[in-house]
Formats: C-alpha cells, structure tokens, sequence
C-alpha cells in the first residue's frame, strides 16, 4: 500500500471558539496551528478562513493574508488546499474568490446535498465552472463527496474533458442529511474509483476513529481536524488538531503503513514539485 497523505482541516466553516476554544482564527494562528499539524506528520492544510469575529468568509484577502504567512513560515512546506465550499449558502463567486491565489490544490465539491437543516447547493454548472478555472491554472482539485452520486459527477468532469490532471477524491461522511459513515458506505464510493484514482476519507464526528482505521486498511488516505471533530473522545475537547493527527499516525503504525511527507504526498497527487513556488500571494 502506498504512503499515507494525512490532511489537517485545521478550522472548517462550520466550527465555532464558543464548542472549541483552541480553533486557530488569524492568520497567525492558522499558521501556528498548521505547523503543529505539520510537526505532527499532516502533509496537506484543508483551509477556510474567518473574520475577525470568527464568521466564515471567501474573501480573497484573508485568504491571501493566510495562505502567505502559512507559505512563509510553516516547515516542512504543506500542501495548502484552500476550501472552494466556504459555508452553505454562499455564492458560485464567492466561493471561487481563492482559486486566484493558484494554490496547488483547492477542494472541488460534487454535488448538492443536505447539509444538515440546509443545503448545500454544488450543481453540474457550478461544477464544470469551478472544475475551468482549476485546470486554466493547473490547481489539482480534490474532488469532496458527501454521497455516492458525487463520485460519478466528479468523474464527468474528466468525461467532459474540463480537466486532465490526477484525479483525488476526499469522501466526507457522517453529514446529517448526506451518507452514513459506515463500512459498507466506503467500500461501495471506493467500488466507484477508477484504479488510477486517489482517495481520502473524513469521518464527521465520532465515528471518525472508526473512518480512520477503515480507510488506513483499505490503503486510503485519512483527513482529521477540527472541521470534522473536535472531541478526542467523549466530552474530551483536542486541544490542537495535531492531537488527531498523531493519532492516525499511531494507529497508521499499527497496520503497517507509513506517513507521507509533503513532497511524497505531492508525487502521489501528481503536483509538480515546482508549482508550490508558484502561488500568487502578492
Ligand atoms: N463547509 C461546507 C458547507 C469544502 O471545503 O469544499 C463545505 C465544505 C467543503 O467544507
Ligand atoms: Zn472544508
């Protein structure tokens, strides 16, 4: 089995200092927290960003803001994946403000679906817009699924001919309203994959320990972090997103399997090694 990728999604949308004081907010802590993750064995950063008051926001300049001081300062360098989801609700532009920053990845998200009480609204051309505006600016998109269905809107992309890299899928489940965090879901999303096809899985709340055995045993790659939990166990907060990380690392030892690096994971995405000096921060 290959190297795992562990993603940090170190602040969410969805989150907030009120449930967990340690969530990161400036641009500072977000940097702060990501090298903790990173210290901790995370090779990629899933970033949403926030106002000062901690609501979530798009805005090209607080990204800008984030992503530079994480680009700076945070060592070994990670892949830094901006959000293109934001928060339920938001515009297609809003949304897309971050893809001109040319981060090396960006999430794509692949369809509409519950979202709890709301909706989360990801149609074909919402899809196929966002899908152009990667590959005119070879960002690898990671394609988010929170259903089966998700799996074969992705796949038309590349159906389409819109985009031609490397084709990496994160299943994001255990949303209320979307598909069941259960084995037999996994198992029938990675049934769907191409076998050149990368995936990774996020478990929501606290059946994510359970996720991330199952995805580390299926040869997948595991995304933590405080978007999809914040409970070590119950009733315990994290204090820092580093304390999921090394747990997949502990329990990533134990079946045998070893921890990408940055570089590695940018290899198994097929990033060029390059294209992280590429950003556009200015
Ligand atoms: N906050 C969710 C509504 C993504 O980052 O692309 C969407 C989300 C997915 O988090
Ligand atoms: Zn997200």
């Amino acid at each position: 089995m290959s190297k795992v990728i562990i993603t940090a999604a170190i602040c969410g949308a969805e989150v907030s200092r009120e449930r967990q004081p340690h969530l990161p907010i400036s641009p500072a802590e977000l940097a702060a927290e990501a090298q903790r993750a990173v210290d901790a064995g995370a090779a990629l950063i899933h970033l949403h960003v926030r106002r000062p008051d901690g609501s979530p926001t798009q805005d090209r300049e607080v990204f800008r803001l984030a992503i530079k001081e994480i680009h700076a300062t945070v060592r070994p360098l990670p892949i830094i994946q901006p959000s293109t989801g934001g928060a339920v609700g938001m515009s297609a532009d809003e949304r897309l403000q971050p893809v001109t920053l040319n981060p090396e990845m960006a999430t794509l998200d692949c369809g509409t679906v519950n979202f709890g009480d709301e909706i989360f609204v990801n149609d074909l051309p919402l899809m196929r817009r966002f899908a152009k505006e990667m590959e005119a600016r070879q960002i690898v998109p990671e394609l988010e699924c929170f259903d089966i269905s998700h799996i074969l809107s992705g796949q038309k992309l590349w159906a389409e001919g819109l985009i031609s890299c490397h084709r990496h899928f994160d299943f994001v489940l255990g949303v209320p309203g979307a598909l069941d965090a259960s084995a037999a879901s996994l198992v029938e999303m990675t049934r769907r994959l191409a076998p050149e096809d990368t995936w990774t899985v996020a478990g929501v709340g606290r059946v994510q320990n359970a996720l991330i055995l199952l995805g580390l045993a299926m040869g997948g790659h595991i995304r933590v972090g405080f978007e999809d939990n914040i409970f070590l166990s119950k009733g315990v907060l994290a204090d820092s997103n580093a304390r999921f990380v090394e747990r997949v690392v502990r329990l990533a030892r134990e079946v045998g399997r070893e921890i990408a690096s940055a570089d590695e994971a940018r290899r198994i995405l097929g990033i060029a090694p390059e294209r992280s000096q590429n950003l556009n921060l200015n």
